[in-house]
């Protein structure tokens, strides 16, 4: 039990960045090309870290960048979706993002700060930072959740752009799509690149956020786990912190990220609490073999876990100018 293999680890210069790839098994697992996993090291007060989900390098960098110059957690990791948000290559994320299976493009998103605020928007059209508009639900109005219209109205009274998010190559493969019109999320395909982010900054507070366009070909009106405090994002700051991707219908019927949360309270390192409430999953039934979900979290002293449904999911981790892929453990080998 507990065997650590290292794979690579290679550290760059310059920027200050290294990249590298760090694996552990936290159970008997009988492949080597499969063993993975979850670094836990201690943070000291001075310390920072910053982890996301998925290839979200540059997202959870630009994070781990603004935390090394001392800035708070909530800002860090505000501008860190921020870079996916507008990156129109991410098809589900922000610009660029898969429609619904009418065309339209609807966004969820939520933040959490350290004393324990949440905001969210649902299924909102036009905006490209929805993490930024949710963050500004939590702190200029009386209210946690804005959806659909009345979010994005509330958008613009606070200087954000009405922007088409649709692009071509978007409402290409939406059309594509539109020809068999057959539903069904692919694993680690249409799931991919939703990015939520966890971050603890030097004064050792955690925030979290979490941002996407939901499931692609979704029907209209849909939300997912995303948005949804418990489901898709928890923090306590006295505990530690979780986010979830993939399935959101899953996500939510178990509440995952509260349950990641109470388990660590309870004591469990972050990647056992992870494995936990992905075994909450599995244990329903063989459905879990067609889809993903994947848990990341971290703990007050730094501990940072990962685990996942399927194989294919990784973890950015950005510490003390050392920024790392982790390749996620999975349960079904
Ligand atoms: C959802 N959990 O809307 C999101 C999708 C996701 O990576 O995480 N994709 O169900």
């Amino acid at each position: 039990m507990n065997r650590r293999k290292f794979i690579q680890n290679t550290a760059l210069t310059g920027a200050g960045i290294a990249t590298g790839v760090a694996a552990m098994s936290c159970k008997e697992v009988p492949e080597e090309k499969d063993i993975a996993v979850s670094t836990t090291k201690s943070i000291s007060k001075s310390s920072y870290i910053s982890i996301s989900t998925w290839d979200t390098s540059s997202a959870n960098n630009a994070s781990g960048e603004l935390l090394a110059q001392g800035k708070p957690a909530l800002d860090a990791i505000i501008a860190g979706v921020a870079v996916e948000e507008a990156n129109e290559e991410n098809t589900t994320v922000g610009i660029g993002a898969t429609p619904d299976r009418e065309g339209n493009v609807t966004l969820d998103a939520c933040v959490m700060s350290p004393d324990g605020d949440y905001g969210a928007v649902l299924a909102v059209e036009n905006i490209v930072h929805v993490a930024a508009l949710a963050r500004k639900v939590m702190e200029e109005t009386p209210h946690v959740i804005m959806a659909s219209k009345g979010a994005e109205e509330f958008a613009y009274t606070q200087g954000f752009k009405k922007q088409k998010l649709l692009t071509p190559a978007s409402e290409k493969a939406w059309k594509e799509w539109l020809k068999t019109s057959n539903y069904q999320p692919a694993i680690n395909v249409e799931n991919h690149d939703t990015i939520g982010m966890l971050a603890m900054d030097s004064s050792g507070d955690i925030a979290g956020v979490c941002t996407t366009s939901g499931l692609g070909y979704k029907m209209k009106g849909r939300v997912g786990d995303s948005p949804i405090i418990g489901s898709g994002l928890f923090i306590d700051n006295e505990v530690g912190a979780a986010v979830a991707t993939g399935m959101g219908e899953e996500v939510l019927k178990t509440v995952g990220s509260f349950l990641v949360v109470e388990l660590m309270r309870n004591g469990m390192s972050p990647q056992k609490a992870c494995e936990e409430a992905i075994h909450r999953i599995v244990k329903k039934g063989d459905r879990y073999k067609d889809f993903q979900v994947a848990y990341i979290a971290m703990n007050k002293t730094g501990e940072t876990g990962s685990y996942a449904i399927h194989k294919g999911f990784n973890m950015m981790k950005y510490q003390n100018e050392n920024a790392e892929v982790i390749i996620s453990d999975y349960y079904n080998k």
